[in-house]
């Protein structure tokens, strides 16, 4: 009997799609796209704009804390936007400042208040062309479909070794989530994510510590990541240096006692915060995508996975853009333009790659910092330290002077190389709006300018990217690079 009632009950629907196919010998769906943040969006607009039939899976596992968001992936969420107006309400504290200098009467003295506005398949091959997907509910959905692209992005890690990371700590993930504010915060790691998130908080007038086991913005041209800190340790945020957390634990008054070790004076030390947000890299989550099943190949180091420059993964069919490939930058507009060129090159007979050198960026910290192409370090490193020209100055914007801030790292330095045409390496600015003026510069670099046809663009007076036009102090030349006048 129970023999019979197994025949006659319907196959799974995995298993009913799995026949269906075989039976049509077609996939329901041109493109899948598992993710729905900012490279699987864009991806599956694009090809929806090309009339294929398209569908995109999106779901987000609540953080250890149980702070979960809806359909758009990190920066919309957690990531770009929400930082970027922490940092402009940041911002305006500083500009109240400023009002005062210019004759406004502001009442003292002025406080921020904590505001929050709250605005929600997982997917999991079965095979090469089938994804299986839990809703939140538990209700489980097949989807079929020719090409498959994994946009499935990252999320924050949490140190393995140090008891109560995990129990006691958040991350970015939660932090623009909080309905009420952090209080005295510790974050850990010094990576961009980190310095902007501080930089916010201690602009909110928060007591805020950043604690860096080695350099600061790894990656990034050392010289300005050093300038960075400099200018946040004169605006308040405290900085632990070589020093590595070993435990958090909750106190009965509910702060949290964090001990660390300290490598210069090769001792523990403690203090207690309200809140620990670790801030420690991001990383993949592919084990849930079940990649081995269909042979996608990561990398086993960082558990990304592998692409070639067409985005494709070592199983024709299935693609991967964003922040979930290996050796791309983890950048919203990148991942957003690989999803764009992938879906017009599957269905719109382009064959145009993504580009990836060149991307601009800017660290969001109180003062910003934008930079495009190679640092320093990088250029000396692929060209040879005889072989490259850095122009630099110091400068001071004029919206500093009345306000009477202090400019001692608002910097900016252009890498070129030394032969005759002088073609521009890299570019890094400090100072406000910092994005802005880089993002014009950068269409320039990509086109391949050169120092001669930087200083002959005309600058626009009075602004801060005008000095970039104007760089003519050579590091070589050991001249003061203090920028005076007109
Ligand atoms: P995501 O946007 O992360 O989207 C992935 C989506 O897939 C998520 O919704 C996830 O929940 C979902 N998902 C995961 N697994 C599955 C599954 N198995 N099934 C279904 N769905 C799944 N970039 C900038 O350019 N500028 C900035 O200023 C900037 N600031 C940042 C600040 C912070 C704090 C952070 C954390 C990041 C910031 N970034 C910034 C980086 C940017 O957010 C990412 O590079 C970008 O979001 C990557 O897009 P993505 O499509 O690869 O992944
Ligand atoms: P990154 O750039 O991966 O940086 C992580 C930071 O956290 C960095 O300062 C690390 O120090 C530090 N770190 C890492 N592990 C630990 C532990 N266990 N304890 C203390 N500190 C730690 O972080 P993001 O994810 O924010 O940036 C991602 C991408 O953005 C990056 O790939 C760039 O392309 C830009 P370290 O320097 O390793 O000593």
């Amino acid at each position: 009997m129970a023999a019979l009632w197994r025949r006659a009950r319907p196959p799974p629907a995995s298993g009913l799609c799995r026949t269906l196919r075989a039976l049509s010998g077609k996939n329901e769906y041109d493109l899948l796209v598992i993710g729905g943040g900012s490279g699987g969006l864009a991806c599956a607009k694009e090809a929806a704009q090309f009339g294929r039939k398209v569908a995109v899976l999106d779901y987000v596992e609540p953080s250890p804390q149980g702070t979960a968001w809806g359909l758009g992936g990190t920066c919309v969420n957690v990531g770009c936007i929400p930082k970027k107006l922490m940092h402009q309400a940041a911002l305006l504290g500083t500009a109240l400042k400023d009002a005062q200098h210019y004759g406004w009467n502001i009442s003292q003295p002025v406080h921020h208040t904590w505001k929050v506005k709250y605005f929600n398949i997982k997917g999991s091959f079965s095979d090469p062309h089938t994804v299986r997907g839990l809703t939140k509910a538990g209700k489980e959905t097949v989807v079929t479909a020719d090409n498959i692209v994994i946009a499935t992005g990252g999320r924050p890690k949490y140190p393995v070794h140090v008891a109560g990371a995990l129990e006691y700590g958040i991350t970015s993930d939660d932090l623009f989530w909080l309905k009420e504010s952090p209080g005295k915060t510790l974050i850990v790691g010094a990576s961009y994510v980190s310095l902007e998130c501080a930089g916010f908080l201690t602009g909110l007038g928060l007591d805020t510590t950043v604690m860096m086991r080695s350099v600061p913005l790894r990656g990034f041209d050392q010289q300005m990541a050093s300038l960075v800190t400099e200018h946040m340790e004169s605006y308040g945020t405290k900085f632990l240096k070589r020093c590595l957390p070993t435990k958090v634990e909750k106190l009965k008054s509910n702060r949290l006692q964090v001990t660390w070790k300290n490598a210069d004076l090769d001792k523990e030390e403690t203090d207690s915060f309200n809140t620990v947000m670790w801030a420690i890299g991001r990383a993949p989550d592919t084990k849930t995508l079940n990649l081995e099943t269909v042979g996608v190949k990561t990398n086993s180091e960082t558990g990304k996975i592998i692409v070639d420059a067409s985005e494709a993964t070592s199983v024709p069919h299935i693609y991967a853009v964003g922040d979930i490939t290996e050796g791309r930058p983890e950048l919203t507009p990148t991942a957003i333009a690989a999803g764009k060129l992938l879906a017009q090159r599957l269905f719109g007979q382009s064959s145009e790659l993504m580009d990836y050198d060149n991307v601009p960026t800017t660290v969001f910290t109180p003062l910003e910092y934008g930079c495009v192409g190679l640092s320093e370090e990088a250029a000396v490193q692929r060209h040879g330290s005889d072989n490259i020209e850095v122009y630099h100055a110091y400068y001071k914007p004029l919206e500093f002077t009345v306000a009477e801030r202090d400019a001692t790292q608002c910097y900016m330095k252009m890498v070129c190389l030394r032969e005759r045409e002088q073609r521009i390496l890299g570019l890094h600015f400090i100072g406000p709006n910092a994005g802005e003026v880089i993002q014009g510069f950068a269409l320039g670099i990509k086109c391949g300018a050169t120092y001669p046809q930087m200083v002959k663009t005309v600058g626009i007076h009075p602004t801060c990217a005008e000095e970039v036009t104007k760089l003519h102090i050579t590091k070589r030349s050991g001249l003061d690079a203090t920028v005076t006048g007109c």
